[in-house]
């Protein structure tokens, strides 16, 4: 047990304000006046996006949150006999903590390594939890994970265990996941795993209402990329001339999102200039769906030779634990 509750962060590669700017604006500038204009989703995350996304997954047709969090709820124990205790699970995308925080209890991890793009956003989160749970040890990481994955020496090397829920992988094609995935599997000794939550393919007229909701949550969601476009490019773009569309590919097995024109117009930023006609969208995001042969191929590809599978009565959504 340890006797100060100081939990320590860490924040690493923070570029200064101006590269990050530049940087920023040049993807930014390219992504919208390339042929197919598009945004990365990883702009959907502004204060007003996280809780937008946040009212989503309680959504009566978005499914994949309480139906992961079902999954653990029921499988916990046979998770905790397949991982055993004593891990050093690290949160990868760790937000709030709740998620990892509800296996404390089964798992009764070793250390407990929440990673977020900001460790600020995750620093409220763990000092309480870090209270109610003292004989963990606490370390918050900032970092983005999605291009590298060399954690800090302060993180232990026995038994990692990636945590990696919501089915936040979908982001990512398949060259890209196998890609993230095997940073994980290098990440960790022959002692280590993965613990991650994967949305299944499924009928089309499930799928898209949970990308297009009766209420417009997911609307907003969408339309909201262009509030922080706005505030991070100084674009001039009007949200009331944009309309959320969300398409459900099977033979992609992907959801796509797009923000179409309603009319003819033009996006000014910066000196820069895109012209849009009526009905030409821009990309947003792609939410890749995976039967559970194939993310089992990717767990192989990536390095993880066994795999053992939970999933719901109906087969919507499917927990992973991998190992070496
Ligand atoms: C956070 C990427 C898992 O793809 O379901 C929800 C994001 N987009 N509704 C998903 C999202 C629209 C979500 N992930």
């Amino acid at each position: 047990m340890r006797d100060d509750l100081q939990t320590r962060f860490i924040q690493l590669y923070r570029e200064d304000a101006d590269e990050l700017n530049t940087r920023l604006h040049i993807e930014l500038s390219n992504s919208l006046l390339s042929p197919q204009a598009s945004l990365s989703p990883k702009y959907f995350y502004d204060t007003l996006g996280s809780r937008l996304f946040q009212a989503i997954c309680a959504l009566p047709e978005y499914y994949p949150t309480r139906t992961e969090a079902a999954i653990f709820t029921q499988y916990r124990q046979q998770m905790a006999e397949s991982i055993g205790t004593g891990s050093t699970m690290i949160d990868l995308g760790a937000g709030d903590c709740a998620k990892a925080a509800s296996l404390f209890g089964a798992l009764r991890p070793e250390q407990y390594v929440p990673v977020d793009i900001s460790v600020d956003f995750v620093r409220g989160a763990v000092e309480s939890l870090q209270h109610t749970y003292p004989q963990i040890d606490m370390l918050g990481v900032g970092m983005d994970f999605s291009a590298r994955l060399d954690l800090p020496d302060e993180v232990r090397r026995e038994k990692r265990l990636f945590f990696y829920p919501g089915s936040s992988i979908g982001n990512f094609t398949l060259r890209e996941a196998i890609a993230l995935l095997r940073r994980m599997r290098l990440s960790c000794d022959d002692d280590g795993g993965l613990l991650i939550g994967v949305d299944l393919v499924k009928d089309k007229n499930i799928l898209e209402p949970a990308y297009d909701d009766a209420l417009g949550l997911t609307a907003a969601f969408n339309l909201n990329i262009l509030n922080n476009i706005n505030r991070l490019l100084g674009s001039d773009f009007e949200l009331k001339d944009w309309q959320h569309k969300a398409f459900y590919h099977p033979d992609k097995q992907r959801i796509e999102m797009y923000l179409e024109a309603r009319r003819d117009l033009a996006v000014r930023w910066q000196g820069k200039q895109r012209d849009f006609v009526r009905g030409e969208r821009i990309h947003t995001e792609n939410s890749y769906k995976y039967t559970p042969e194939s993310f089992i191929g990717a767990l192989n590809e990536a390095g993880f030779a066994r795999t053992r599978m939970w999933t719901d009565e109906q087969g919507w959504f499917a927990v992973f634990h991998a190992t070496p």
